[in-house]
């Protein structure tokens, strides 16, 4: 009895990595996304079968999932997101408060790979947001914003697609539904961004004689964004959270996300009316 009982203790390390969850080192693309202190908040981390997107999650816990950060898998590798699980499934890709202490004033393979911590500000990336949004299926992009006084205000693309790097990340915009203004696709401030290409401080894809990521707003720069010439709506730049009338510099916005989730695999189809849904 006495060696069974070595032999379990010597054992013990060994069946627990086969079997525990926590001692397996986290491994994912965006690691650098959550600091090491934070590592142990994953929610699902050693899942043997990663969710392709936070909806995925909440259905394969059968809606038991809790909000917090998970390993999710776009593409070929796992990558760690916030899901936002009690307002129904969404992934996160951008997260700023007013005045964050992360600079959203960064370069192109910044914007790609994504910056800034997870459980707070940040941009997921521009080629996760091409993974999560290519398909199969349809993606919707939810947008929330709270202004100053805790009002808040939501609106919905769908259905919503950035392209690959190829065509620097191009914006593709479906029908709009929301309390918010539609500050994207329609063209009240003579700039429209869906279409647009991606812009950051070292490539200017934009329609102005300058680059827009680069002009300051009391000595803050625009960051990177589907620019036009240059912004209707621009919710990366850190001093003032643009969203036309809803969040401007006279109106002050302390907080927006962007985040995505599949679209309603069932819809209704409205037929003689949907000539201007086309992506
Ligand atoms: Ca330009």
């Amino acid at each position: 009895m006495r060696c069974l009982r070595c032999w379990l203790l010597a054992m013990l390390p060994l069946l627990l990595s086969v079997t525990g969850a926590h001692t397996e080192h986290l491994q994912a693309e965006n690691l650098a996304l959550l600091p090491p202190e934070e590592h142990k908040l994953v929610l699902n981390h050693g899942m043997r079968v990663l969710p392709r997107d936070c909806h995925e999650m909440l259905m394969t816990s059968a809606g038991q999932a809790r909000d917090g950060v998970y390993l999710i898998q776009p593409g070929d590798a796992p990558v760690l997101a916030y899901c936002a699980m009690q307002e129904g499934g969404w992934t996160v890709v951008q997260h700023i408060t007013v005045n964050s202490s992360v600079n959203f004033d960064r370069t192109w393979a910044e914007y790609k790979q994504g910056f800034g911590i997870l459980t707070g500000d940040h941009w997921l990336g521009n080629e996760y947001l091409h993974l999560l949004t290519r398909g199969p299926g349809r993606y919707t992009l939810g947008i929330k914003l709270v202004d100053k006084d805790a009002i808040t205000k939501m609106g919905e693309y769908d259905p919503f697609l950035v392209e690959g790097e190829g065509t620097a990340y191009r914006l593709r915009l479906g029908l709009y539904q929301g309390t918010a203004v539609d500050a994207l696709t329609q063209d009240t401030e003579n700039y429209l961004h869906d279409n647009q290409k991606f812009t950051t401080k070292d490539r200017d894809n934009d329609n102005y004689f300058q680059n827009c990521a680069k002009l300051e707003f009391q000595g803050v720069a625009g960051g990177g964004w589907w620019y036009d010439a240059c912004a209707g709506a621009n919710l990366n730049r850190r001093n003032v959270i643009y969203w036309q009338k809803d969040c401007n510099k006279e109106h002050l916005c302390k907080y927006a996300w962007m985040m995505v989730k599949p679209s309603e695999t069932v819809k209704l189809i409205h037929t003689g009316q949907c000539n201007k849904d086309e992506l």
